[in-house]
């Protein structure tokens, strides 16, 4: 049903029905493209802003990426109709929207290019998406074949939607000049100050093919008639229309008569995108259809190439072969790709939320420290001269807040130091802390170590009598937007997570030689873990926060909401639980937040509004903050987990990120592991229906702390200022694993096993014992050999 290929480039799924929403996602400078395994599609690209080429049959509003979208009979999509001129049966491919059921199909996810192939009655047809590097558009090669013995007369039909464009202006018609379709529109507006932007954007949406058409249609109606999008009108005439769209829909399809020979195939090539302008589209023409180079390679096959190795640059640091091959699959292939996908884009946004911009950054760490270095400076530029950071990061001139980035959070701080220390460990370039940025306004000027410095401060000063911090309109949890907005509501997780941050400064502080300073916050992380304890330590776990009314919640007491999953894994970093409080909320957490899918990140979910903690609790039980399986939320519990040295635990959670390994369990989430979703869906006691049910939203700060799981925890191969530690925590249930690890430069083929008579680990660099477990001295170029002899599980 659904299988890794071979040599793991793909991940393959063969049934268009099982799991009907399994998609995949390519993404570039400019855009990104979520296709589903039927043919369905979100596009947007960038211009600066988010914008679709390709939209929906209706008046769309504009939000961010949402999860669980669900798909239409007009969802935009791809699809390729063919009809048999002999017979006249139609199908369709990948499957939509003909829905005929096909003999074969295959829905193959790559990581630069999307691959179908489908068969029906002898008739094959194969559709291939990949995308340029740097410019918005789709590149689509579609190639039928005669699988039978007869020789066969077809029509083929590309359909790609353009939809509702514009309720000002939106036409489109058959060029012949470009051999493409261009469909033009105007974006809407209404203040004459806004016609200086618009007048720049790429309103045009265009088909071009490299083949010469033999008939087309650009009117939607005009193409369904009274047959609908499954059988549509148009394809009961010989030939299509020719028509045009005079402020009616668009559609881009054409049509191609075709005579095959037994075994016969023909390919075809086409290309969909925006465009500002029709000088823009005969340009791309010519550079991607008409010109070729000395090899006889067009720039089609040119731009194919180029984006294949782009997507490769995005390599992890990790590549693992243990026990669990799904683990290693995603680890190998899959998690570095999604975290490059954030570390590229930004997630599409030209205002990434601060926690987000620096997140996605230091997932860059492990790909490409340079950016994750630039990405810093950048975020400390807008840093307030009080310490503050905002709420969103501005990265383009034209951009402003937009969205919960006009909602003030309070947590934006905490992310400087735990951000950064992943990237001094990853390159021990603690030159950066030297780097003079100026605060934003531009008057005032500091080096990154007094920018953080300013920042751990400004957490200081921002807390109650009682030294807790306040929530203000949110913190990490961006719709608890009421526990504080009076003023007085604190956040339990947030001063937890002060406290870790504080500790995370001390040691760069430490290790950057400023003692006084680490001592300073050190002494800070303490006061502030004894006033967790006092205030929100509730005899079984810890509370998530006190409201403006001085309401403790997160507590045995509620009846919803009773156990937040944040407080409790960062109180396994911060140390505030000692030994005795980490058992029992661990303990609670197995009882009241672990499902088959994951811990949720908090239970009962709520099923009605609680006005003194806010929009979280209006979400529908079960979905994205209230009570999800939020796989961010999750993974800050498992980095707690390998804090505190509890491997089988944070094991066990880490595999239930992904979907398998049994059939019904793949179903029920209803994805493909070729990502970790923002959430698979909670409220497991509540709602057993729907739990584990992916949101197919691949838009999550999950990625980077997975590997950091690995990295820190599972693999124990971080970096410090001397060299490598090597400290595997490896599950009971495996007795070895082997890592090629590539760290400063330096390659290291890494060996672990758990052998007899060990009694506690022993690390060999090319056969030498190292005591203390720190590599020191590794070469940038060098090839190292790590032998980890680790004790024998007992029992
Ligand atoms: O956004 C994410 C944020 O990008 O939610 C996380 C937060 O830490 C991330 O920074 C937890 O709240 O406003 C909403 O209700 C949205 O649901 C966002 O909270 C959420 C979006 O679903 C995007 O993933």
């Amino acid at each position: 049903m659904i299988r890794a290929t071979e040599d793991n480039e793909y991940y393959e799924l063969s049934s268009p029905t099982i799991l009907p929403k399994a998609s995949g996602f390519l993404w570039n400078e400019q855009m990104m493209i979520h296709m589903n395994c039927r043919g369905y599609a979100v596009a947007q690209f960038m211009q600066p802003e988010p914008a679709k080429y390709s939209y929906a049959p209706n008046l769309e509003a504009k939000t961010f990426m949402q999860p669980e979208q669900p798909y239409y009979a007009h969802h935009p999509g791809r699809f390729v109709y063919i009809k048999d001129e002999e017979s006249g049966e139609l199908f369709s491919a990948p499957y939509e929207p003909v829905r005929t059921p096909p003999d074969h199909y295959t829905f193959a996810v790559g990581k630069h290019n999307i691959v179908w192939k489908i068969e029906r009655n002898g008739i094959a047809v194969e559709m291939t998406l990949s995308l340029p590097k740097n410019e918005p558009m789709e590149l689509w090669r579609v190639k039928v074949t005669n699988l039978s013995s007869a020789a066969r007369k077809i029509s083929m039909y590309p359909y790609f939607t353009i939809g509702y464009m514009s309720w000002m202006n939106q036409s489109g018609e058959y060029k012949e000049a470009l051999q493409g379709i261009v469909a033009t529109a105007v974006t809407p507006y209404q203040k004459y100050q806004d016609y200086d932007k618009i007048k720049h954007l790429k309103d045009k949406t265009f088909l071009l093919a490299d083949q010469s058409p033999h008939a087309w249609e650009v009117n939607q109606e005009a193409f369904e008639g009274e047959g609908g999008i499954g059988s549509p009108s148009a394809l009961k005439s010989e030939l299509l229309a020719n028509g045009e769209a005079r402020y009616e829909t668009p559609v881009a399809v054409f049509q191609y008569s075709i005579g095959l020979a037994p075994g016969e195939e023909r390919e075809y090539r086409f290309v969909f995108g925006p465009a500002h302008d029709e000088q823009e589209i005969a340009d791309i023409r010519r550079r991607l259809f008409l010109t070729t180079n000395a090899a006889g390679e067009d720039g089609f096959v040119l731009a194919e190439q180029e984006y294949a190795e782009y997507i490769q640059e995005g390599k992890g640091c990790i590549e693992i072969t243990t026990p669990d091959a799904d683990l290693d699959n995603l680890v190998n292939h899959w998690l570095p790709r999604q975290m490059y996908y954030h570390g590229q884009t930004n997630r599409l946004t030209t205002d990434p939320q601060t926690r987000n911009y620096l997140q996605d950054n230091m997932g860059m760490s492990y790909i490409k420290p340079h950016m994750a270095r630039e990405a810093f400076l950048t975020a400390l530029s807008q840093q307030n001269v009080s310490g503050a950071m905002p709420d969103g990061i501005i990265l383009h001139e034209a951009a402003e807040l937009k969205y919960i980035n006009q909602v003030p959070h309070t947590d934006h701080c905490v992310w400087l130091p735990i951000c950064l220390i992943t990237y001094l460990d990853e390159t021990d370039d603690y030159s950066i802390l030297e780097e003079v940025v100026p605060y934003s306004g531009g008057e005032e000027t500091g080096t990154v170590f007094e920018h953080i410095d300013r920042a751990m401060h400004w957490l200081i000063h921002e807390r109650d009598g009682r030294g807790l911090n306040y929530i203000n309109q949110g913190d990490w949890c961006d719709p608890m937007n009421m526990v504080g907005y009076k003023g007085a509501g604190v956040s339990g997780w947030l001063t937890i997570a002060t406290a870790y941050a504080f500790m995370i400064w001390a040691d760069i502080c430490e290790h950057s030689g400023r003692p006084e300073n680490g001592k300073t916050f050190r002494q800070a992380a303490d006061e502030t873990n004894a006033v967790v304890n006092q205030y929100f330590w509730d005899g079984e776990w810890y509370a998530r926060g006190i409201t403006d009314d001085n309401v403790v919640f997160g507590i045995s007491e509620d009846k919803e909401g009773r156990i937040f999953i944040n407080p409790q894994g960062w109180a396994l970093l911060s140390g505030a639980a000692d030994e005795e409080k980490r058992e029992k909320l661990m303990r609670s957490v197995r009882e009241q937040l672990e499902t088959p899918y994951g811990v949720e990140k908090l239970a009962p979910s709520y099923t009605a509004m609680r006005e003194d903690v806010g929009r979280v609790t209006q979400k529908h039980p079960g979905t994205a903050e209230n009570g999800a399986v939020y796989n961010h939320a999750a993974a800050f519990y498992i980095y707690g987990l390998y804090a505190v040295g509890e491997q089988d635990d944070a094991y066990r959670l880490l595999r239930k990120m992904l979907p398998g390994p049994d059939i019904e369990d793949i179903i029920q989430r209803g994805q493909l592991p070729v990502f970790i979703p923002n959430y698979y869906r909670g409220a497991y006691r509540q709602f057993p229906k729907t739990a584990g049910r992916s949101s197919h939203l691949f838009n999550t700060g999950t990625v980077p702390w997975v590997y950091r799981c690995l990295i820190d925890g599972l693999f124990g191969l971080q970096g410090n200022r001397e060299g490598l530690q090597v400290r595997p925590q490896l599950p009971s249930e495996w007795n070895e694993a082997v890592v090629k690890r590539t760290f400063r430069g330096a390659q290291l083929h890494v060996e672990m096993k758990r052998e007899a008579g060990v009694t506690a680990a022993e690390v060999y660099l090319d056969g030498e014992l190292v005591r203390d477990g720190v590599l020191k001295g590794l070469e940038a170029g060098g090839q190292y050999k790590v032998l980890v002899k680790l004790p024998a599980v007992s029992g």
